[in-house]
């Protein structure tokens, strides 16, 4: 597999995303700082939500393939500002998580904004993945293996 960061804003789903990647047991833990889980690297929200950290961002991405940008495809909000992407000299995907929890109109509605938001910032590729149902996640595997 590819190296791949994992962008997003707090409670995005960024842990829960790569536990299943790895198939290891769903803990729910808040991130506190970088996270190495093999080559999958794990962020806490505040990196994407403080500009202040774009710096750390920029750092790790030296050292990646991919950066994945994860939004909450339930979330009204986005912290990706558009051409967020384009800081990165690497591959660029966009991540639509909890699938499972689009059901509603209102949901319909967040989810092609939160569509919107990762093409806007760059996404070249977005996949849509539940965690917990496992929805999409054989997809999203395989276009992670691509550098
Ligand atoms: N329904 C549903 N809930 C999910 C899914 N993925 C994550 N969650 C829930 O969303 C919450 C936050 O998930 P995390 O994976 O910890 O989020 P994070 O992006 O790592 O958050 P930080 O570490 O704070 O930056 C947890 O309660 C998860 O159980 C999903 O696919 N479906
Ligand atoms: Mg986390």
């Amino acid at each position: 597999m590819a190296r791949v960061i994992f962008v997003g804003k707090t409670g995005a789903g960024k842990t829960t995303l790569i536990q299943n990647l790895k198939r290891e047991e769903i803990v729910y833990k808040k991130t506190q700082a970088t996270e190495y889980y093999g080559n999958l690297i794990d962020t806490p929200g505040e990196y994407l939500e403080n500009p202040r950290y774009y710096n750390a961002l920029i750092t790790l991405s030296f050292d990646a393939d991919i950066i994945a940008l994860v939004q909450d495809m339930t979330s009204e909000e986005s912290y990706f500002p558009p051409g967020f992407g384009d800081m990165f000299n690497i591959k660029v995907v966009g991540i639509l998580t909890k699938s499972d929890m689009r059901m509603s109109e209102t949901g319909e509605a967040n989810h092609q904004r939160a569509r919107r938001y990762l093409v806007d910032a760059g996404a070249s590729e977005i996949y849509e993945v539940s965690a917990c149902t496992n929805q999409g996640m054989d997809a999203l595997l395989e276009g992670l293996q691509k550098k």
